[in-house]
């Protein structure tokens, strides 16, 4: 039984619809991943939960050094799931540190998960664009390993597979590439890649946090509304009745605050003065506090620097979370 280099699938060259179909059984690449990684196609393969949680429950009968990856640009401090079945030994990787801005104040960034019961071991920020803090990462997991094998995990699309990638192309004599891709559920199966002899990293498949942005748009408008590179934050100081507007994704009406908005700076942001249009939209009425976020699933977050009552309108099923503000 061989397995796709790219993604974990076992290979089968019987179902053309199913995980792992190739034409030719002694390929190392299934189709899917030959056309992610060639054409930038996607084909989705949606993970559920009881999957991810047997997937958990595995890693936490190994006792192995897990290294938890999140996601600095979505990132959801409810880490429920993994809260509640992984009890090995963790580090804490904060990924994709390239998307906010430069000059901002690392530190709080690292102490801002503190309240989970996870056994956190080391915590590090990096950005696998930038290749930042990549000799930092793998002295600390060579430091904390308690065998030769590794566990890479997070939810989907946090960035687990690219930064395997880096590693790979960093500190390895190997020209195997997992396959990464924009949209979620990329990673189907658990992957073994050997570092060296003394380190195999386990790359594993996420599961989709619901009601993000990526079930909302197709592949096109998601790679406007993805950011690429370093977001520019938008301020805006409310005086008065008014309400932003961006694109058909969300609205929110205010009267008097200040707010940052942190997201792809190719989106159109617009303030109007008289009402707008908000039909199949859903509503959420909140008292939002100072230095809180509130956090649009895959799309962004901003930050209040006031206590006042919002009325926020998001495109349907977008999940709204609130939390401490991360920046
Ligand atoms: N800006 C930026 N984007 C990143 C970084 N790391 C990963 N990404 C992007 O994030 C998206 C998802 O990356 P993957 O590596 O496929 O994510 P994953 O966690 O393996 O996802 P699953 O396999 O679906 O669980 C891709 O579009 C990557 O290019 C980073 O450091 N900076
Ligand atoms: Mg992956």
């Amino acid at each position: 039984m061989n397995r796709c280099v790219g993604c974990g699938a076992i290979l089968q060259d019987e179902e053309p619809l199913k995980e792992g179909y190739v034409k030719n059984i002694n390929s190392r690449l299934c189709e899917r991943c030959f056309k992610i990684q060639n054409y930038g196609d996607y084909i989705p393969a949606i993970k559920d939960e009881s999957e991810f949680i047997q997937l958990l429950k595995d890693i936490n009968n190994t006792r192995d050094l897990v290294v938890l990856v999140c996601d600095l640009f979505n990132f959801n401090p409810n880490m429920e799931l993994i809260n509640k079945y992984i009890t090995n030994d963790v580090i804490l990787v904060l990924t994709k540190r390239d998307l906010l801005p430069k000059s901002l104040y690392e530190e709080k960034l690292l102490n801002y998960i503190d309240d989970v019961n996870l056994h956190i071991v080391d915590r590090i920020i990096i950005s696998s664009n930038n290749n930042y803090h990549f000799d930092e990462l793998i002295e600390t997991i060579k430091n904390h390993k308690k065998s030769n094998d590794v566990y890479v995990i997070g939810y989907t699309n946090v960035g687990k597979s690219t930064m395997i990638n880096k590693i790979l192309y960093n500190y390895a004599d190997s020209n195997d590439v997992i396959t990464t891709s924009l949209l979620p559920n990329t990673t189907i199966d658990n992957i073994s890649i050997k570092i060296d002899d003394d380190l195999t990293l386990i790359d594993t498949p996420g599961v989709l946090d619901s009601g993000s942005i990526y079930y909302q748009k197709d592949i096109k408008e998601l790679k406007r509304i993805i950011p690429k590179k370093e977001i520019k934050p938008i301020s805006y100081q409310i005086n008065k009745k008014q309400s932003i507007v961006v694109e058909d994704l969300f609205r929110i009406d205010l009267e008097k605050n200040d707010i940052v908005l942190y997201m792809s700076n190719r989106l159109d942001i617009k303030r109007f003065y008289k009402n707008i249009n908000t039909n199949n939209m859903d509503k959420y009425e909140i008292d939002i506090s100072a230095n809180y976020d509130i956090v649009l699933s895959g799309l962004g977050f901003i930050k209040f620097m006031k206590d006042e009552h919002i009325t926020l309108y998001v495109i349907k099923g977008l999940d709204v979370k609130i939390r401490k503000s991360l920046i």
